[in-house]
């Protein structure tokens, strides 16, 4: 149902599979380039890759820069404190691309939907988006999902349907000929192989707003679920993971470079990201930047950051990082006081563990 070649880029991960496509890049693959290569891209889908028809492209374009995040990416960790469902990802089931397209406000413009101002509510209306592809969780129905009408009316909002990806023509794996890309929630609000756009009164009853994809407390399990207690979740809260290793290390001296990414929801830009040694005992400032070789100046709001710290470790050191966001948004400390039956939004304190050997 696709191409091999991708496969040659992407971890052979045991838990993901290939029909539904899942895959995504190694940690050191993730951060060599700040606009992730669509070979680098995470690819994550419910049924199997279909094939459509291009479509009429005849729209202003906007070159938007934001990170998609799965709402799953590092739910492997969260397996660890109690086996969670969903596909086991590490921490790059995200990506940072350049999205061209055009956006969702003007478009529903052409068609006689004002933009949002103070002078037209959107009376707590919805947009739908609803896909082509086949997913066996909507019983072979379409994939689809929906946002608030006064978040797709904002032109600042940066919603786009967008069909080109880093400049090129988006490709089948990101939903080619167009896909929806929300800025600033979790990736699965993003509908590629995008069909048809509906205004509707209440969010969309698909699977996975209403029956996956929502956060519970850690007292939920199979038995005790039910799924009308909880909205389905949208934005995505701060996260960071360290790239440049692996979970268990062992290093010839004492001197590690330290490398990753930070990122939050919301249009909310990176204030800081902490890194320790020591397991959180002390922390030092790591520094940011947006771009290979240039300063970090002012956020890009939808985009990441990658940040950087060169250390002494000592000899058998946990090395942690944490970021927070300008809204002062904390990465929690433990896994366990976040751990969810579905594993979404593990975004614990990242640790590995690095050894000096001789
Ligand atoms: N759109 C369709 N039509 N089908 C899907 O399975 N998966 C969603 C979203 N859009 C999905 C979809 C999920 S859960 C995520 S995280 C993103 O697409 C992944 O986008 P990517 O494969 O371009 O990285
Ligand atoms: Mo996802």
């Amino acid at each position: 149902c696709r191409e091999s070649k991708v496969l040659l880029n992407i971890r052979k991960n045991p838990l993901a599979t290939l029909e539904p496509f899942n895959a995504e890049p190694l940690r050191s693959d993730l951060i060599s380039s700040y606009v992730t290569p669509v070979d680098f891209f995470y690819k994550r889908n419910h049924g199997p890759i279909p094939i459509v028809d291009d479509i009429e492209r005849n729209l202003p374009k906007y070159n938007v820069t934001a990170t998609l995040q799965c709402a799953g990416n590092r739910r492997t960790a969260m397996s660890n404190t109690k086996t969670v469902k969903g596909v086991g990802w590490d921490v790059a089931a995200l990506g940072n691309a350049v999205w061209g397209g055009a956006k969702l406000a003007d478009v529903l413009e052409l068609v006689g939907i004002p933009k949002l101002t103070s002078a037209t509510p959107s009376g707590g209306k919805h947009v739908e988006f609803v896909s082509i592809d086949k997913c066996k969780e909507e019983n072979g129905g379409p994939y689809k999902a929906s946002i608030p009408l006064s978040q797709a009316t904002n032109p600042d909002a940066d919603v786009l349907l967008a069909y080109e990806m880093n400049g090129k023509t988006l490709n089948r794996d990101h939903g080619y000929p167009l896909r929806v890309v929300v800025p600033g929630i979790i990736g699965a609000r993003s509908v590629k192989w995008l069909d048809s756009i509906g205004i509707i009164t209440e969010e969309c009853q698909g699977f996975f707003m209403q029956k996956d994809y929502k956060m519970f407390p850690p007292s939920v399990n199979w038995d005790n679920i039910d799924w009308s207690t909880r909205k389905p979740q949208m934005d995505f809260p701060v996260q960071s993971a360290i790239c440049s290793l692996e979970d268990v290390n062992v290093v010839k001296n004492g001197k590690v470079t330290i490398k990753g990414y930070a990122v939050s929801g919301g249009g909310r830009g990176i204030e800081r990201v902490d890194i320790s040694v020591d397991g959180g005992k002390t922390w030092v400032e790591a520094s940011r930047y947006q771009k290979a070789g240039i300063p970090y100046v002012a956020a890009n709001k939808w985009a990441w950051v990658f940040f950087e710290a060169h250390t002494d470790v000592p000899k058998d050191a946990e090395i942690v990082a944490k970021a927070v966001d300008i809204a002062a948004n904390v990465q929690p400390e433990s896994v366990e006081a976040i751990w969810n039956l579905r594993g979404i939004l593990n975004t614990s304190w990242h640790r590995v563990h690095v050894r000096v050997g001789h």
